[in-house]
Parts: C-alpha cells; structure tokens; sequence
C-alpha cells in the first residue's frame, strides 16, 4: 500500500492515525510531500486522484481518495468493528458526524486557522478580519452542538473511541493553540474529550509536532 500524504494537513492525519490504530501502518510506503513546495503537482499522485490531494492511498488497484471514506474502508477491510461498527444505527452516526464536520465545524475550524496560523506561518498575508469573524459565528453555532452531544460521553459515540473521533477532532490540534485565535476553551465538554483523544496511541503518533513547533 502507498500512501501519498503531507505533514501539517489534518485530513491526512485522521488517515495516518487509523492505519497506526490498525496496526498497519509498517505495511505503508509512505511518500511524504511538500504541498508548499508544489511537491505533490510533480509527484505521481495525479495517476491516482484526478484532484492532486493528498491523503491518497494506493491499494492493489484501488485508489482511495476523500479522508473520511478511506478511513472507513481501511476500517472495514480490517474487519475494525469495535472502531468502526457496520451495524446501519452506528454507521449512520458515523457518517451523519462526518459529514457534519467536514460542511461545519472543521469547515469554521479551517477557514479561522487559514488566516490565524497557515498565513502568518507561510508568508501569505495578513490574517482577514473579516474572514475571522465570520467564521467565528459558524465555529460558536456548531462547537455548541458538539459540547451538548458530548454531555454524558467519552467520545463520540459513546464509551469507546471510533473513528468518528478522529474525522471530528482532525482539526482540533490546531484549534488547540492559542495562535488560531479558535474559542474550543469556551466549550468545556469539547476539550475534556479532546484531552482524550489526545491519549489515544494511534492520534498521538501523529501530532503535527513540527506545526506547532513552528507556530510557537
Ligand atoms: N476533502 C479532501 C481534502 C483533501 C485536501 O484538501 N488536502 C489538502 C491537504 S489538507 C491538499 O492536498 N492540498 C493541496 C492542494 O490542494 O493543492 C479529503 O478529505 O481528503
């Protein structure tokens, strides 16, 4: 299996960190890419996905592209239950959060860290204001949600991690920092879970050390 994948990119992280939970992660070649750099335009990910993203996973002749459906099927493909159950009541939840977080909250997360952290750090202009407060609205009206479903749980769905877990968390790391200018303090159950998620092995492994180092 070849993994086409970049440092800093949260997508690529949930992806990274289910294949360290499946323990397969000794079965990749990984090819890590520069996105600034352009490395992935001259790279050959585009004989595997037509949009030059990564994370991209090539597996005898499929090409898994989209973070979220590739961490469901290398779940599935494992026989992963406990991580990622195929009864139709769990996997509905799962995909209802995953798409939930990729049109809203990790949508507001993204384009509020766009401008705080990502723009400063590369030389790419001066954090939008306006763009800020925008999307601060949207991160006040979803983080709500995600506090209030938290109420009463260890994680998403419930007593024990999931993959779910990663796709809403992917980008609470750069949330964390207190340079995104993100609220997550406000929303106490959110952090207490997040705390959580940060003990488990396979999300520890991939901390984007080298991010937050630079950020710092
Ligand atoms: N919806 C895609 C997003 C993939 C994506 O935007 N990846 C970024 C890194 S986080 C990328 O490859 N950017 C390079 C580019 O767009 O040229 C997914 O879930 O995998």
């Amino acid at each position: 299996m070849k993994l086409y994948t970049a440092d800093i990119s949260p997508n690529c992280r949930r992806v990274e960190a289910v294949l360290h939970h499946l323990d397969l992660y000794d079965e990749v070649d990984v090819c890590r890419l520069n996105l600034l750099a352009g490395e992935h335009m001259s790279s050959d990910l585009s004989a595997s996905n037509p949009n030059v993203k990564v994370p991209t996973i090539v597996m005898g002749d499929m090409n898994l592209w989209e973070a979220n459906p590739t961490m469901i099927y290398l779940c599935d493909r494992a026989g992963a239950e406990g991580f990622c159950p195929t009864d139709p009541k769990s996997r509905f939840e799962i995909l209802r959060w995953m798409s939930w977080e990729a049109q809203h909250y990790n949508r507001a997360i993204a384009e509020i860290t766009w401008e705080t952290m990502v723009k400063p750090l590369f030389g790419m202009g001066e954090p939008d204001e306006a763009k800020i407060e925008s999307a601060g609205h949207n991160f006040h009206r979803f983080a709500a949600v995600l506090n209030s479903h938290l109420e009463g749980r260890s994680y998403m769905l419930g007593d024990s991690v999931t993959a779910t877990d990663f796709a809403v968390g992917a980008y609470s790391a750069l949330a964390s920092n207190p340079l995104s200018r993100v609220p997550l303090d406000d929303y106490a159950n959110v952090t207490a879970w997040y705390q959580r998620l940060e003990a488990v092995p396979g999300w520890a492994a991939t901390a984007p050390i080298r991010l937050m180092e630079a950020a710092e």
